[in-house]
């Protein structure tokens, strides 16, 4: 059986799950959102990564159920966190460029309640490879909506900085590719990150370093200035009421 026909099934029967991973400002040390991250216990084979049956639902046509499936769910979650966390969500390339993207967001939005400025998208430079028209105006129609745009696995891709003259990013996500080395001041990374966050800052753009592990990293990375930290040192992704349970008493 291919894994595309129990991913299938998997969504219609309800056994996606999405868990939360925190995102805490670098200054005050406080939880301010969390991110989105989807999972799927497979029966058989256990636990499959989302880099792997994301690919497979774009090939199948399945990631148009699948994103929306995600987006309402984070949004009805996040509906009922204490406090005023924000809730990111990853869309692809391909949701991206699907037109009817706005209308699903504004339907996920008020069915849950929250305000489109608690909720924020994480794209990749992927979708600069697109169609730059049709970007654009997705850009235009999503800022419109008044949720925030977050730039994800910043520096991978393999986009110039052009797109950043025009598109409308409120943040930065520094990839962990830069954190893994930088436990030393004056390292390369290191160097990476600080002309990261100054390029952020000149933009009027917060920044978030992604995939910290240990306090040596945490540490650097604050004295680099970024503005969000997220990473197994603070919280893996974890359940919805795990989640809950952490931030109750505010946020
Ligand atoms: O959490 P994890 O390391 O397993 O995620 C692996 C990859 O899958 C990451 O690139 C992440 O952005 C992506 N991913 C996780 N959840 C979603 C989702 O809901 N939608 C999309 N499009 N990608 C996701
Ligand atoms: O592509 P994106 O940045 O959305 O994917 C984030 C991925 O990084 C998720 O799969 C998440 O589970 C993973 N992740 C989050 N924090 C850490 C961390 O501290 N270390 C490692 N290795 N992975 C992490
Ligand atoms: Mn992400
Ligand atoms: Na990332």
């Amino acid at each position: 059986r291919a894994l595309e026909e129990d991913l299938r099934d998997a969504l219609a029967r309800g056994q996606m799950e999405l868990t939360y991973q925190p995102v805490v400002n670098a200054k005050s040390n406080m939880v301010t959102g969390v991110e989105a991250l989807l999972r799927w216990n497979h029966p058989d084979r256990g636990p499959i990564s989302p880099a792997l049956f994301i690919p497979i639902a774009e090939e199948a046509n399945l990631i148009w159920p699948l994103g929306e499936w995600v987006l309402r769910k984070a949004c009805e979650d996040a509906a009922r966190w204490p406090g005023d966390l924000r809730v990111a969500v990853n869309v692809s390339a391909i949701q991206f460029a699907n037109g009817d993207l706005p209308k699903i967001i504004t339907s996920a939005l008020s069915n849950a309640g929250l305000p489109a400025d608690r909720l924020e998208l994480e794209i990749t430079e992927s979708v600069f490879l697109a169609d730059s028209s049709e970007t654009a105006r997705m850009f235009t129609a999503l800022k419109a909506l008044g949720v925030r745009l977050a730039l994800d696995d910043f520096g991978t891709g393999y986009s110039s900085l052009g797109y950043l003259q025009s598109a409308p990013f409120d943040k930065i996500k520094i990839d962990q590719s830069f954190v893994r080395g930088a436990t030393v001041k004056g390292s390369r990374n290191a160097a990476i990150i600080a002309a990261i966050v100054a390029l952020a800052e000149a933009l009027d753009m917060e920044t978030t370093a992604e995939g910290i592990e240990s306090l040596d990293q945490l540490d650097l990375i604050r004295k680099l200035n970024v503005s969000h930290v997220q990473g197994y040192v603070y919280s893996k992704p974890v359940a919805n009421a795990e989640l809950v349970e952490h931030t109750e008493g505010g946020a």
